[in-house]
């Protein structure tokens, strides 16, 4: 039987969600004009008054705000609330340009925590659980948020954090950890490390994982779901709505329900602005509608994606976002082609290779290259050009140019203990 962590919530009426998003809209717009000049002046350009927010119809009339913003308002320009009330702050890597730092209140800290609380506990997580968090500690939302979701369902929870792989282990044997956090990548990484250590599934007690903060194929979602012998689940977030918990996945797993009671998403065309209908792949936005400190309206997170309502198996009437494509900045455009990364990895699990490959992209004579590395099969026994040859035509049908695949030795790509690195693109270099 399904279990819900706010059923009352995760169940409600469409016609009562609306109701409630509406209220909170309301009174987070108000609060914002009121509170944030940065707001007020984009608002006032906009010829937008609070007064005319009456409810989610009414959101398209709110200017949008993008990353430049959050530098722009770099460090304190957003802040809703006085300092005095803030608690914590979290932050972003900033390995592309100024990092983003959020801000939150305790009462915002409860509100996070308790959407991880729900994903924990749509994964199928309770009290008897053992939920070892892999993701990193500190400044990234992911260790934080997790943990936290975690002690409100009551579970066990190990706050290991990331790296030291064979200590994970160990930890995973000794106490019997039955749920697992961190990034697919991660979870690809631990799953090599046990069988390698000599384990199988069976020296383990994990049931389920949640895994997010990076794109993951279906494909890679099957080859971990093996390895680790569980149910992996996908969760999404970003530093700026809090961190992971704005949406989650049930056991449907076609798509991650989000919490609507307090985000509200939209797809927009990412070169016009203008809102898509339900179905449309374009670029997310969401209005954040209860949280204090660091609210954002029609905040552009640049993830592409699709919006569901369609009806879901597990009972919850929370909308639905499906598996983001990649930020629309991740996708590399080669010789006139949009290629994402995932589409290469679908092909590479595919054709059976593990997730363990390197996009390298450059320019040469003025023309882009586009070479893949992945590590070899051990089990594979044709010639090794056959194998690359394969793959790269495997790679050409689907994404309609020709790649040059390289067959590396097994170890030789970096494996990621965090969000993986899967290209490098050189021609960034020569600009
Ligand atoms: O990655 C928060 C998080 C932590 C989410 C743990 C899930 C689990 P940022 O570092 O700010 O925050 O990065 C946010 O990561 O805009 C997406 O591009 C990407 N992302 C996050 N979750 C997913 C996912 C955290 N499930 C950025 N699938 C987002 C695909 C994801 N991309």
């Amino acid at each position: 039987m399904e279990r819900y962590w706010n059923q009352e919530i995760e169940c409600m009426s469409a016609e009562d969600m609306k109701k409630l998003q509406d209220e909170r809209l309301v009174a987070q717009v108000k609060h914002v004009y009121e509170n944030v000049e940065y707001y007020r002046n984009l608002m006032d350009e906009k010829g937008v008054k609070p007064e005319d927010i009456k409810g989610t119809e009414d959101l398209h009339k709110l200017p949008f705000l993008s990353k430049a913003d959050l530098r722009d308002a770099y460090p304190y320009g957003l802040l809703a609330k006085p300092l005095s009330d803030c608690v914590r702050i979290q932050s972003t890597s900033g390995t592309t340009g100024k990092r983003v730092v959020a801000f939150y209140t305790q009462n915002d800290i409860d509100l996070w925590e308790d959407c991880c609380a729900r994903a924990i506990v749509a994964a199928g997580g309770t009290n008897e659980d053992v939920c070892q968090v892999c993701y990193g500690y500190g400044l990234f939302t992911g260790g934080p948020g997790l943990n936290g979701g975690s002690h409100k369902v009551g579970c066990l929870t190990l706050p290991m954090s990331s790296g030291n792989t064979e200590r994970q282990i160990s930890f995973m044997r000794d106490l019997g950890s039955t749920i697992l956090c961190c990034t697919p990548s991660y979870a690809a990484y631990i799953g090599e490390t046990l069988h390698e250590m000599g384990y199988t599934t069976d020296d383990i007690k994990l049931k389920a994982g949640i895994f997010g903060a990076e794109p993951w194929t279906e494909e890679m979602r099957h080859s971990i779901e093996k390895s680790l012998g569980i149910k992996a689940y996908d969760i999404y977030g970003l530093t700026e709505t809090s961190g992971p918990g704005v949406s989650f996945e049930c056991s449907e797993q076609t798509g991650m329900h989000i919490n609507e009671d307090h985000f509200i998403p939209e797809i927009i065309d990412p070169e016009t602005g203008e809102v898509l209908p339900e179905g449309e792949v374009g670029e997310l936005v969401f209005t954040s509608i209860t949280k204090e400190a660091f609210p954002l309206l029609r905040y552009r997170t640049r993830d592409l994606c699709v919006l569901s309502r369609k009806k879901c198996s597990c009972g919850r009437t929370l909308i639905k976002m499906k598996k983001p494509m990649g930020r629309s900045d991740d996708m590399l455009i080669i010789r006139g082609v949009n290629v994402f990364p995932s589409q290469i990895e679908t092909v590479l699990i595919e054709q059976g290779y593990a997730p363990n490959y390197l996009i390298e992209v450059d320019r040469v004579n003025n023309t882009d290259t586009l070479d893949v590395n992945v590590e070899m099969n051990p089990e594979k026994t044709e010639d090794i050009a056959v194998q690359e040859k394969a793959l790269a035509s495997a790679m050409k049908t689907m994404l309609g140019i020709n790649p040059k695949v390289h067959i590396v030795e097994p170890k030789s790509i970096t494996r990621s203990e965090g969000k993986a690195v899967r290209v490098i693109d050189r021609r960034k270099l020569h600009d």
